[in-house]
Parts: structure tokens; sequence; C-alpha cells
């Protein structure tokens, strides 16, 4: 009997600028996620979506005395409290939960959820840190701060829904960085994460980028996130994201990556979790973007051309 996979939807978008990214679980599930992880050999088990109210219904200056200039925080921290519980609970079941986004907050949740009985490494996909904090953020989009609420930097100390005191700095690898704020980049500097650049990835391959990224993710931990940003992909690949940021993977590179992972899963066990974020189907082309993001998972999961 193969894994079981449940497929929770999380179409939030509190925590970028531009509207559409809440699409994305739709474009994701029409692209035939569910139909590729099984062609993968898993079971998939859509779970359907969170509730999430509409941003237009909110007011982003409301939320916590912490709140610094994060907008919608008190938001995202109902949804991410919610989906804590659903991956947490899903993993108690024995299914592997996959979040799918929504912006990249949502992983504030998944996270949480996953590390709650379990030292938990984890990979960044992304062009972007994800570092800022509520005082440091220059946009006040959460989406640029779910590593550092998992982390529990700045005023997330004080957030028991976001932090993961199980996700340790030096269980975290990025693969392909290139769009940092400067203040992240003295942080990934000072810190014991791994960061994977894109320079790396052009020095070395990705294969090579991404077994060192699991070695780091899987050394003295009891199984790996894998969070993928689409955005980590060059525009050309998958231009319907909201942030993109020129000079990314290809399409080409990203499915290496990620038949990486899964073949490093088959022979060790090390996946726990996932995310596929920041699809956001208004920019996109011909749902590529979308679809892209339902074949990578699938490349996860085992799927492969012969
Ligand atoms: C910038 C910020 C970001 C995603 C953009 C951008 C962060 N560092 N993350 N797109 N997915 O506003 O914090
Ligand atoms: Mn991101
Ligand atoms: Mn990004
Ligand atoms: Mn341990």
């Amino acid at each position: 009997m193969g894994t079981t996979v449940r497929i929770i939807g999380a179409p939030m978008d509190y925590g970028a600028d531009r509207r559409g990214v809440d699409m994305g679980p739709s474009a994701i599930r029409y692209a035939g996620l569910a139909d590729r992880l099984e062609r993968a050999g898993v079971d998939p088990i859509d779970a359907g979506d969170l509730d999430i109210p509409r941003a237009e219904e909110r007011d982003p200056d409301a939320g916590g005395p912490n709140r610094g200039n994060a907008k919608f925080l008190r938001e995202v921290e109902d949804v991410c409290t919610r989906l804590s519980d659903r991956v947490a609970q899903t993993l108690a079941n024995g299914e592997f939960p996959l979040v799918v986004g929504g912006d990249h907050s949502v992983a504030i949740g998944s996270m949480h959820g996953a590390a709650r009985d379990a030292d938990l490494g984890a990979i960044w996909f992304d062009a972007h840190a994800d570092l800022n904090t509520p005082e440091t953020s220059p946009s006040g989009n959460v989406h640029g701060m779910p590593l550092a609420a998992t982390l529990g930097h700045g005023a997330f100390a004080e957030m028991e829904w976001a932090t993961a005191p199980r996700v340790r700095e030096e269980s975290i690898a990025y693969v392909g960085l290139r769009s940092i704020d400067e203040r992240e980049r003295e942080l990934v500097r000072e810190s014991e994460m791994t960061a994977f650049t894109m320079a790396d990835i052009d020095e070395r391959g990705m294969t090579a980028v991404v077994e060192d990224a699991l070695d780091v993710a899987t050394d003295g931990t009891d199984g790996v996130h894998v969070s993928l940003d689409l955005d980590w992909l060059d525009p050309k690949a998958a231009p319907g994201v909201g942030t993109p940021v020129r000079g990314g993977v290809t399409y080409r590179e990203a499915h290496a990556a990620l038949e990486t992972v899964s073949e490093r899963h088959d022979s060790e066990g090390v996946l726990r979790s996932m995310d596929v974020v920041e699809v956001n189907p208004i920019l996109d082309e011909g749902n590529e973007t979308a679809t892209l993001g339902a074949e990578l998972t699938a490349s996860a999961f085992g799927n492969r051309i012969l």
C-alpha cells in the first residue's frame, strides 16, 4: 500500500501584496495534482480547503501589540493555528500532509504542525530568504517572514502559534536564494542555516546541491519539511507568481531537484511534510505555473520519466 497524501488547500493571500494567490489551490487542483500524485504511486486524498475570509473583509492593521509593520497578522495567526492542527492530525493518522497555498505565510502553520512531535529539518526552495520580522520587514508582507516566525525571531519570539522550537537553524537549508534584503543577508551569514544560492547551483549543479541540502536537513532530525515557493523558478518557467525574480532555476533543474528529494525519500524515508505556495493564477499564462507546481510535487513523490 502506498503512502496516503492528504492535500490540504490553504487559499490564503493575507501575506502578499498582489491579490490572486488565494486561487492557487484551485489552479493546482485543476492542473491535475491528484491524478499526477496517483501516477507517481501514492494515494491522494483531497481534504478540501481551509475556510479563509476574504482580505477585503478584514483590517490589515488589526492584531496584537507586537504586530509592528506586519499586515493581517491576526488573520495569519487564525489560519496558521488551524492549519497546524490539521497537519499534526494528518501525521498522527499516518498520512502525509501536503499543503497547497496560498502565499508563503502558510508555511508557518505547516511547520508548526509538523514539528510538534518531531525534530524537523527544512529545505527552502525559494528566491527569497523569508527571514523578515514584523520589525524589520520593508513591505509588511508576512510571506516574507515565515522562517523568522518558525525560528522565533524578533516579535515572533512571543508568538507561540508561530514559533516551532523543534526546528533549529542548523537543520535548515536554502536552495536557489537570489533576492535578499540587506538585514536578511546579515542574518543568513551570521546564522547556522546553510544557504545554497543560484551561484552554488551554477557552479556545482542542482543534484549535488540538493544532496547537500538533504544532508543538512536530515542530520539529527526525524524528518524533512520541503517548502516549494514557485518564485524559486525563473519567471520564464513560472510566470504566475506575485514576486518574479530573474535568474531562477529552470524547468529541468527544478524537476531534478525534486527527483533528488524523492530518491532520498525512497531509500531513507526522509520526507515528513511539504508545501507548494505562491502560485498566482491571475498573473499566470495558461495555468502553466500551477501545472508546474503539480508536476514538481509529483516528482517529489516519485514520478519518473521511465
Ligand atoms: C521581501 C519582503 C517575498 C515571497 C517575496 C520579499 C519577500 N524580502 N517572499 N515573495 N514569496 O517583503 O520581505
Ligand atoms: Mn517564499
Ligand atoms: Mn519567494
Ligand atoms: Mn532527535
